[in-house]
């Protein structure tokens, strides 16, 4: 590396690594990596798998493909002999945010296990140019900006692909972008992100504004750009329509290529639709097909068998519904085919739940997945068994051999070896290297669950992350952290069913409780990271409190030493590999039952950190996996829950009325200590939302959350008991790599 690293030095810029700036150093490692890949043996096989995605949010690509390439500690070698840090170098690397949250991440974490295993996948997407909105808080507010990341120099490589996607009135050609995705000791596969060369960034003002007509020159300037109004869904249709076409032509493409039978598509490829985004890809195949002379029947019977569907939310709002006439005005030439499919439906059943077209003239997008694909899962196994009993109850009596669960993993490639080496390095000198391969060998740390050396060692791992999370938070937003605080970290979108508005009323109990006196044994950092949807007034409002909390704290000499709370800007994949290694509680307390998976939980537990949780999502998983002992668990149960929303028997009023301690803290929110900070108009609107709505049932649980939080702070306090539950965590975390779950993808639905 040493000299391939001089080589490229020299040719480019004249210079030895020595001389170097950190910037030319990237741009040489990133041409070195693209080269290795490039030559790289590709997945093969007979049977191929499309992953179509809107998101994949890869984060920064240099130390993962150079770990996956075996080549990351050697690199590391080479640049310390010249007091060169990779860490630094890395800091230059743009990250691009093509992703909210854990919808994209999932994606990314799938193409390193998919090409890891060896599997012939690619993914398919867009390349947005602006990506997700950069986060930044002005006025005690977030303020959106847009995010540039791609630069000459990326790890984006222009093809020679172009496709014609036809609209009502006119056809864009399209071009196709790869990113190599290197498996760990392993092929290489490719992610396709699809673009349009009239896109015109110097359309954006005043943050992230733009003319939303402009179809040519907005196309894929930004990801789910904001769809209040009938513009922002018409683009998002046009966005839409432009990944599934240039998909669906790329696999009829890369199949007559290969010199495939059409009429046999499914024995050579798999599609898998990430959420409900993808799926015009279906009619867009059958549209596809019936042009090369299928007839209809036939065309939907092949298509059948090649789709299969996830779906990650049971939230209603969430699952797309799109008028007839939007789809009419965008891509009319699919509504023949969607209409057609609709009639099949109402021909074999008589229950309108299950309709393609409803009676409000509007398309169910999940529906066509469901009729018209082979496959559908949920991404945790209580998420599966709603999505079975509730929410697609229809469905799963017409087509239960279709329904199957796929719990969610993570890549520990990224989130263990590249974020956390030093305990990656500390187990495999522990417990040997064989659980890189195979998580499941993680098990064997539990044979030193007694051994008080291991405690300390993992004690000190967490000490040195905190320390140099310290650093960073230092560096990039200049406030300064107690490293020697219990860090309680709560990272994910902003959203009021996830419910970081119940970890603010912690936070106000807190601070009262000091004011009275009543200081705790330990100082209490509490770490926020969210971005709110820009047209989501709401969890604006809670964003906005959260701040004002932050500042309020911040000012007040007899509180500061002994609570801090922490709003990290622009919350992204490269601040979660900061933030994960240095947490103690890893909050996720998102309301039972609304919280299909999450992935977060999964990464801060095999980093060591301990859960707060309900019973939510894959918190199930974990908590049957540790036991009781080593997770802490609250709430009120998915069935209590989804009998409250049955019966409309939830009440928040009646709460906060009869509760004084909880009618305390809720009214904090308009006290005069908050409206002189803040902006009374959203802290009024968020206290009328809980005592109100509170459709998330906030007050419902917590006050039970406070109690739980409580013993766990005092639990902290008994070293070797809160490390054991460290190493316990750890221990069983080998179940959520996500070669697991790919493993389960391609042995149940896949097949390649
Ligand atoms: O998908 C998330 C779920 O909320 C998590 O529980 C789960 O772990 C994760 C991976 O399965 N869903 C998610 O991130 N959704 C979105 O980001 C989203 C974006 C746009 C949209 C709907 C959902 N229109």
């Amino acid at each position: 590396m040493e000299q391939l690293l001089q080589e490229m030095l020299q040719k480019n810029y004249g210079k030895n690594i020595q001389d170097a700036s950190n910037e030319e150093i990237y741009t040489a490692l990133l041409e070195i990596t693209k080269e290795k890949m490039a030559g790289m043996k590709r997945n093969e096989g007979s049977k191929k798998l499309y992953y179509i995605s809107a998101e994949f949010l890869i984060g920064k690509l240099l130390s993962n493909n150079l770990i996956n390439l075996g080549l990351f500690d050697e690199t590391r070698e080479v640049l310390k002999r010249y007091d060169k840090e990779i860490t630094e170098i890395e800091e230059v690397e743009p990250e691009p945010s093509l992703g909210n949250g854990g919808l994209g991440r999932l994606a990314a974490c799938f193409l390193d296990s998919i090409a890891t295993l060896g599997l012939p996948g690619d993914g398919v997407g867009l390349n947005y140019h602006d990506g997700l909105f950069r986060q930044t808080f002005v006025d005690n507010k977030q303020r959106e900006e847009k995010n540039p990341w791609i630069t000459d120099q990326s790890w984006l490589t222009k093809t020679e692909r172009h496709f014609e996607v036809p609209f009502q009135n006119f056809t864009l050609t399209s071009t196709m972008y790869d990113i190599d995705v290197p498996g760990y000791q392993n092929g290489c596969n490719k992610l396709h992100l699809f673009d349009l060369d009239t896109v015109d960034e110097s359309i954006i003002h005043d943050g992230i504004q733009f003319n939303k007509e402009d179809i040519r020159k907005n196309l894929t300037l930004f990801l789910y750009p904001d769809d209040s109004d009938e513009a922002g869904q018409l683009l998002r249709i046009y966005q839409q329509y432009f990944m599934v076409s240039n998909a669906a032509q790329l696999i009829l493409a890369e199949a007559e290529e290969k010199g495939y039978d059409l009429y046999h598509l499914y024995d050579h490829v798999a599609i898998q639709i990430n959420d409900t985004h993808p799926t015009m890809v279906i009619p867009e195949l059958i549209r596809l097909l019936m042009q090369r002379g299928f007839n209809m029947d036939t065309a939907v019977d092949v298509v059948r068998k090649t789709c299969a569907y996830t779906n990650h939310t049971i939230l209603a709002e969430a699952l797309e519904k799109w008028p007839v006439s939007y789809l009419e005005k965008v891509v009319p030439h699919l509504m023949p085919i969607i209409r057609d499919l609709d009639a099949r439906v109402k021909r074999d059943f008589h229950d309108e739940r299950v309709y393609i077209i409803d009676g409000q003239n509007r398309v169910h997008m999940a529906h066509i997945d469901i009729h018209f694909g082979y496959a559908v899962n949920g991404v945790a196994a209580l998420h599966t068994e709603i999505l079975k009993e509730s929410e697609l109850k229809p469905f799963y009596d017409i087509y239960p051999e279709k329904f199957n669960n796929k719990t969610n993993g993570i890549t520990f490639r990224r989130w263990l070896v590249h974020c956390n080496h030093r305990l990656s390095d500390y187990l495999t000198g522990l417990i040997g290297p064989e659980f890189m391969e195979d998580a499941s060998n993680l098990e064997k740390l539990l044979a030193y669950k007694d051994d008080e050396n291991v405690l300390a060692d993992l004690k000190t791992i967490k000490k040195e992350a905190k320390a140099e999370l310290k650093k960073y938070l230092m560096q990039t937003q200049g406030v300064e952290i107690d490293e020697n605080s219990i860090f309680d970290i709560q990272i994910k979108r902003l959203h009021e069913y996830k419910r970081q508005q119940m970890n603010a009323l912690y936070a106000i109990y807190k601070y009262k409780e000091i004011k009275k006196g009543n200081l705790p044994k330990r100082p209490i950092t509490m770490i926020f990271g969210a971005k709110a949807a820009p047209a989501y007034t709401i969890a604006k409002d809670i964003i906005h409190l959260l701040l004002c909390l932050q500042k309020l704290i911040e000012n007040d000499p007899a509180v500061r030493p002994y609570l801090r709370i922490v709003m990290v800007e622009n919350y992204n994949v490269t601040k979660a590999e900061k933030l994960i290694p240095a947490c103690d509680i890893s909050e996720q307390i998102s309301l039972a039952s609304k919280e299909a998976s999450g992935t977060g939980n999964m990464k801060f537990m095999l980093n060591g950190a301990v859960t707060l949780g309900t019973e939510d999502g894959a918190n199930v998983e974990i908590h049957e996996l540790v036991g009781d002992d080593n997770i802490y668990i609250f709430g009120a149960k998915s069935e209590e829950v989804i009998r409250l929303y049955d019966t409309n028997g939830y009440n928040s009023g009646k709460i906060y009325d009869g509760d004084a301690m909880i009618e305390e803290l809720v009214d904090f929110i308009i006290s005069k200590d908050l409206i002189r900070i803040g902006d009374p108009v959203s802290l009024a609107r968020l206290y009328k939302e809980l005592v109100s709505k509170d459709w998330f049932m906030t007050l419902l649980d917590v006050k039970e959350y406070i109690e739980t939080k409580e013993r766990m702070l005092a639990d902290y306090e008994d070293e070797l008991s809160w490390e054991r539950k460290a190493l316990v965590n750890i221990a069983k975390a080998g179940f959520f790599s996500s070669d697991r779950t790919i493993r389960e993808y391609n042995d149940d639905i896949w097949r390649l």
